[in-house]
């Protein structure tokens, strides 16, 4: 048996466990890794020299394959620069299998040539840091080699997912001979399989208990993966209890889940617009008693700031495992379970109770009509509860449809003064929320109080949305990156996996939303909200998903930072790059803090004269440009085509306008209130 044995064994490990995708970047330290991925039959391996880079592709690939990928890179400074993924693994629950190459432990610290202390290398950023055996001669060695890259692989995987490193000292000869051929064994592998938790019934009843004696029920969702299955199970929650749910665009609630739910009790998304309104009113309108919080990290500053003020009685946190942040300072629950199971769980009863049917747990498919194949939509509950809702509410039913240009809508919607709109009638007839056991029904008055509780929100949604439609669309606006982004996500391709680059272009679409009914998943890398990785990020999706658009968007500094993402030779025809070149940081002249500073040019937004013709030249991307709103028009349609390949829109506008317009978006906002 060959010394390297147990190091050749790991890519079979790695496919037995799942991993079909490897990221790999040179060196002469790591060649029997890479030799070994390399010729793994079923392991899809790429090189990637920067290893900066080559780390974020390979965290698009997980995201977006959702599961883990390896990487492998030689000793010193290599592992050092896969730093920022690592971190953005860890914040973003993305799992990374990282593997990197070593001198053996006697000569480290010995003046050896590109060796630092890499035990350990990302400390609290890894779920777990392995080290491999240096010497697998003994049996046990060989059996411990084997174990540990299995229990890392199940470890990165295990929620919360994240990255973990597996530590390969490794000693001379690196390579075999001239024609040998590689050895794969058969191995052993420890599966791990992922169970999940339901709570004991005494306390679900509690929580169900809780929940429908409140009035005022606040869900909130932080990023999130997009999951048909929770979607599905928020919205029937939502529609059991009349309660209103708020979601960032990285939610990725605004999915279209199952067409027999009305629009009209879909997830919100533009808390941003209607956040910043200056009106106590509004706000005492929207404050919760009981807010339940799932996912990650929230891009809506205006939101988070609002539940920290408008501080619940309780909060709720679902996460089934793993550190839970109390970003409100209201948290008084964490209850360990699946998001899609808990609000399943919660309005199971419910629907139970009152319609013979109509949970997720005992819905049949109708194999006549698709458009119910869960059943659903004859359950009266739901009927009901949408009744009463959509009757209640004027809703704009013109918000998925396509938009024309820039048409002439001077006046903005006043926002509609929530705190002065009459409290609906309390419903009648079969209506009534039940659970087992209990026997109990909601009263008339508390469904009464929820339903006024909701009306605010559907309305502050409603105007915020006629808001942005008559603002993105008025004449005689300069050129400007806010309402290029407007135009550009009205018309995203069906399918689009959009990347959202921090800073500005993940701020500024998460006000304006995607147009509703669209089939777009969104990812940031918010997990750590650095620029450094944005561009290799989206390659990994374009890399993983080659049927599916992938859309970056993404501003100049972060652009150009991040060029080496297309430093390799692997073909992304489905990638389109929307390049918003300020010629700076803009970001910085929209804060407060820096804009006022004389420092603000050369030392916040870092100004800089480049264009990405000749980036886009250098790899092989075609280039499209615009400077007006008469050229953006016009490159669109041709730049999102589908026949177009890998292709770069980049869109040059001038800082201090953007600013200029942004601003008068602001001020229109504060002064809509009536
Ligand atoms: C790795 C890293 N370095 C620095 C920052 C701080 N930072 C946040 S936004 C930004 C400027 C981004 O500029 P650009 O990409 O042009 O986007 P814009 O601000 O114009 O939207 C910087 C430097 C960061 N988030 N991450």
């Amino acid at each position: 048996m060959s010394s390297l044995q147990a190091v050749h064994n790991i890519p079979e490990i790695c496919a037995q466990l799942g991993i079909t995708d490897v990221v790999l970047s040179p060196g002469s330290r790591c060649a029997p890794l890479t030799i070994a991925f390399a010729r793994h039959p079923a392991i899809t391996v790429r090189t990637v020299p920067d290893e900066r880079a080559a780390a974020f592709i390979g965290l698009g690939l997980a995201q977006a394959q959702r599961r883990a990928v390896a990487l492998v890179c030689t000793s010193g400074t290599a592992g050092l620069n896969y730093a920022p993924a690592v971190a953005e693994a860890y914040f973003q629950q993305i799992p990374l299998v990282v593997f990197t190459a070593d001198r053996p432990p006697e000569w480290i610290d010995q003046l050896d040539g590109q060796t630092i202390r890499q035990a350990d290398l990302y400390g609290a950023h890894a779920k777990g840091t392995f080290t491999f055996p240096a010497d697998t001669s003994h049996t046990d060695a060989h059996w411990h080699a084997g174990r540990l890259v299995s229990e890392a692989i199940g470890m990165a995987e295990q929620f919360p997912a994240g990255p973990v490193q597996v530590n390969v000292p490794l000693r001379e000869p690196f390579y075999p001979k001239a024609g040998e051929e590689l050895q794969f064994e058969p191995v052993k592998v420890t599966r791990e399989l992922p169970g999940r938790s339901l709570l004991p019934a005494a306390l679900l009843h509690e929580l169900r208990e809780a929940i429908q004696t409140t009035s005022r029920v606040l869900v909130v969702a932080g990023q999130h993966p997009a999951n048909a299955e929770l979607l599905l199970a928020v919205r029937q929650f939502a529609a059991a209890y009349q309660v209103p749910v708020v979601g960032d665009l990285i939610a990725n609630l605004h999915l279209p889940a199952a067409p027999y739910f009305d629009q009209r009790l879909r997830p919100l998304g533009r808390q941003d617009v209607f956040m910043a309104v200056p009106e106590p009113g509004l706000k005492q309108a929207l404050k919760p008693e009981l807010l339940i919080t799932f996912g990650q990290s929230l891009i809506s500053k205006a939101l988070k700031l609002y539940l920290r003020t408008a501080k619940p009685a309780q909060h709720w946190h679902i996460q089934p495992a793993g550190a839970v942040a109390d970003t409100f300072q209201s948290l008084t629950k964490v209850v360990r379970m699946e998001p899609a199971d808990f609000f399943a769980v919660m309005s199971q009863e419910v629907s139970r109770g009152n319609a013979g049917g109509g949970s997720k747990a005992n819905v049949s498919a109708d194999p006549q009509n698709p458009s119910t194949d869960y059943g659903i939509s004859s359950n009266p509950l739901v009927t009901s509860l949408t009744q009463q809702v959509t009757g209640s509410i004027p809703v704009d039913s013109t918000s998925s449809v396509e938009l024309p240009g820039f048409e002439p809508a001077p006046t903005h919607t006043a926002v509609p003064d929530v705190t002065r709109v009459a409290v609906p009638p309390a419903p009648t007839g079969s209506f009534r929320l039940t659970w087992p056991g209990s026997g109990a029904h909601l009263s008339e008055a508390v469904a009464s109080a929820k339903a006024a509780y909701l009306k605010p929100w559907l309305a502050a949604e409603n105007w915020a949305e006629g808001f942005l439609r008559e603002f993105m669309q008025q004449p005689h606006q300069p050129f400007n990156e806010f309402t290029a982004i407007y135009r550009a996500l009205q018309l995203l391709p069906d399918r689009t996996a959009l990347h959202l680059a921090n800073s500005m272009a993940v701020r500024y679409a998460n006000i304006l939303g995607v147009p509703a009914g669209r089939t777009v998943e969104v990812f940031a890398n918010r997990g750590t909200s650095g620029i450094d990785g944005c561009t290799s990020t989206a390659i990994g999706a374009a890399l993983a998903q080659p049927g599916r658009p992938v859309v970056l968007l993404t501003g100049d500094v972060a652009f150009f930072y991040d060029r080496n993402a297309f430093w390799h030779n692997y073909p992304t025809p489905n990638l389109r790059v929307i390049l918003l070149n300020n010629h700076a940081g803009g970001i910085f002249r929209l804060i407060d803090g820096p804009r006022q500073q004389p420092e603000l040019e050369e030392f916040f937004e870092t100004r800089q004269p480049l264009t990405a013709e000749n980036t886009a030249r250098d790899f092989h991307l075609r280039y499209h440009t615009a400077r007006t709103f008469a050229e953006l028009e016009s490159a669109l349609p041709v730049f999102f085509a589908p026949e177009s390949g890998a292709s770069l829109l980049e869109i040059t506008t001038d800082s201090p306008t953007n600013a200029e317009f942004f601003e008068q978006y602001r001020a229109a906002v504060r002064s809509s209130f009536t």
